[in-house]
């Protein structure tokens, strides 16, 4: 249906760490996604950010020798500048230390507090910095006094703080669960979720008083509130919670979180119960995926595993690293990291697939069909056939790529796409159209695989915006390819014919494996 609002969110990223493939990961689908929906036409928000307070922050900051904004500055900026450099379309960029955060975050925890949620208590308890959360006695023996997570020594503190009374919302987060089967996906995150939830909740610090790098607490402005509950509020901050209730109420219903398993406990429980603590509605949807690990360990700053973006769109020869290009990096890891479990990250995997379906599959079907169409076409496409074979190939593709999108499966929608370029190149095969004199028979089989492409143009965008438009103009269409409009552009028989089309460079070089 079009004209349906697609509002889609990543974590706002910590400040302390430049971005690395596991940040552009879930970038990269949302924007895919947010592409996607553009195509059909919904009226779609897509808002990235950092996420600037904290201990921990605070920290990197003074590691450094400079103040912990910043340290907040340029870390903001150094994804700014990755995002741009993988052609990130995001419409929002937020930053925690903005003004607009600070009105939304003491709107939204006022209400919480007016609404009898929130109380002052004495708190002591285990806490890691990296996580910036507190661990249970019982959480701190399993792992021998270690976070369960980073694997470094927690340390004891002890404050006065405000807590969310969050032991109260066990049963509307249940019966919210319950309401709501398809709010967390996929389902083994949701049962993950709902396992937390009935160990039974307990009440949460929220704010401290040890530190200033934070959003005062408006009711007692000696604390600021921890760094997650000002961070979670970003989601609503950047819509005009507290600022614009028109726009807030307009997109809220059609939110879409995506996170990493990391932070599932707090977009699956705490964040949910804050919006019922607030009178607001849980999230419409989290997509919750695994972790994309690095030799068997999941990337991270403290494990030195890092590999970032750069290297592998630009190259590095001193690591080895071919370069893959813009659209070679987002189509690895929409194709090959399936949306859900944990992905091992490898640069054979990566060489392989960039070879197999960029290279190869994309790559040749347009130099064949634009050598063929110079060679006995006299360079001028010809219109594809009402009743070719491929019609209704490119039909059932549309239906699974559309389900597979709509479903928060890039990989599947990629596959699908691929299918229909791979029967275009069966299709030639199996012809042989460089072997035929010119005449009808050529004109068809080449206005089909033309049609193909135009299509595959428009589908394959979510992934490779760069290369979509590129395949557009050499076909000898006119515009972009993202002002087409899904699902009637993806109708078969438009391909007009009578178009130059244009021999380039090879749109993806071939690679060879380090
Ligand atoms: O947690 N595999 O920020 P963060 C997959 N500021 N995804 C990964 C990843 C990996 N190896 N490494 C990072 C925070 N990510 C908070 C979020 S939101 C209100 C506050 C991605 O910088 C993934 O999306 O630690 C994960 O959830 C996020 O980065 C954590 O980013």
């Amino acid at each position: 249906m079009p004209g349906q609002r697609f509002y889609v969110t990543t974590p706002i990223y910590y400040v302390n760490d430049i971005p690395h493939i596991g940040h552009a990961y879930t970038t990269v689908i949302a924007d895919a996604l947010a592409r996607w929906h553009r195509l059909l036409g919904d009226d779609t928000w897509f808002l990235t950010g950092t996420d600037e307070h904290g201990l921990k922050i605070q920290r990197a900051a003074a590691a450094n020798g400079i103040s912990a904004q910043e340290q907040a500055d340029r870390t903001s900026a150094r994804f700014r500048e990755a995002w741009d450099r993988i052609d990130i379309s995001y419409d929002d960029f937020i930053r925690t230390t903005e003004d607009r955060h600070t009105a939304s975050v003491q709107a939204f925890l006022q209400k919480v507090y007016d609404n009898g949620h929130i109380e002052k208590r004495r708190y002591s308890g285990l806490y890691c910095v990296a996580c910036e959360a507190y661990y249970s006695e019982a959480e701190a023996d399993e792992h021998g006094g270690n976070c369960p997570i980073h694997g470094t020594p927690l340390e004891f503190f002890e404050e006065d703080n405000y807590f969310f009374k969050l032991s109260a919302f066990t049963e509307p987060l249940l019966e919210w669960y319950a309401a709501n089967p398809d709010a967390v996906q996929p389902e083994g995150k949701r049962n993950e979720a709902l396992g937390l939830i009935r160990q039974g909740l307990e009440d949460v610090s929220i704010t401290r008083t040890s530190l200033t790098w934070g959003v005062p607490v408006p009711w007692d402005p000696e604390h600021v509130f921890y760094v997650w509950y000002d961070a979670l509020i970003n989601y609503v901050t950047a819509i005009g919670y507290g600022t614009d209730d028109e726009r807030f109420r307009a997109w809220w219903p059609s939110v879409h979180h995506l996170i990493a398993k990391d932070i599932l406990r707090f977009h699956c429980v705490y964040w949910p119960a804050m919006l019922l603590a607030a009178g607001e509605a849980p999230p419409n949807r989290i997509n919750v995926h695994g972790y994309l690990m690095v030799g068997g360990e999941k990337m991270s700053k403290t494990r030195l595993n890092q590999i970032f973006p750069s290297d592998l769109v630009h190259g590095n020869a001193e690591k080895e690293i071919p370069a893959f290009g813009v659209d070679g990096f987002r189509y690895h890891f929409l194709r090959d990291t399936p949306f859900g479990p944990d992905g091992d990250f490898s640069l054979e995997a990566m060489v392989t697939r960039y070879n197999a379906d960029l290279a190869n599959n994309l790559g040749n079907l347009l130099s064949r069909v634009a050598t063929v169409v110079v060679k006995k076409c006299d360079g001028v496409g010809p219109a594809p056939r009402a009743d070719s074979p491929l019609a209704a190939v490119a039909a059932e593709v549309y239906r699974e790529a559309a389900a597979a999108w709509d479903a928060i499966a890039p990989s599947r929608a990629l596959e699908a796409t691929w299918k229909l370029i791979r029967e275009a190149n069966a299709h030639l095969e199996a012809h042989e159209p460089w072997k035929l004199d010119p005449g009808a028979e050529v004109d068809g089989i080449l206005g089909d695989a033309l049609e193909v492409l135009r299509i595959v143009a428009i589908l394959a965008i979510p992934a490779l915006p760069e290369t979509t438009a590129e395949v557009w103009r050499r076909i000898g269409l006119e515009g972009v390819p993202s002002e087409q409009r899904l699902p009637a552009a993806a109708r078969w028989g438009q391909y007009p014919g009578g178009l130059a089309v244009e021999k380039g460079a090879a749109l993806f070089p071939r690679l060879t494996a380090p």
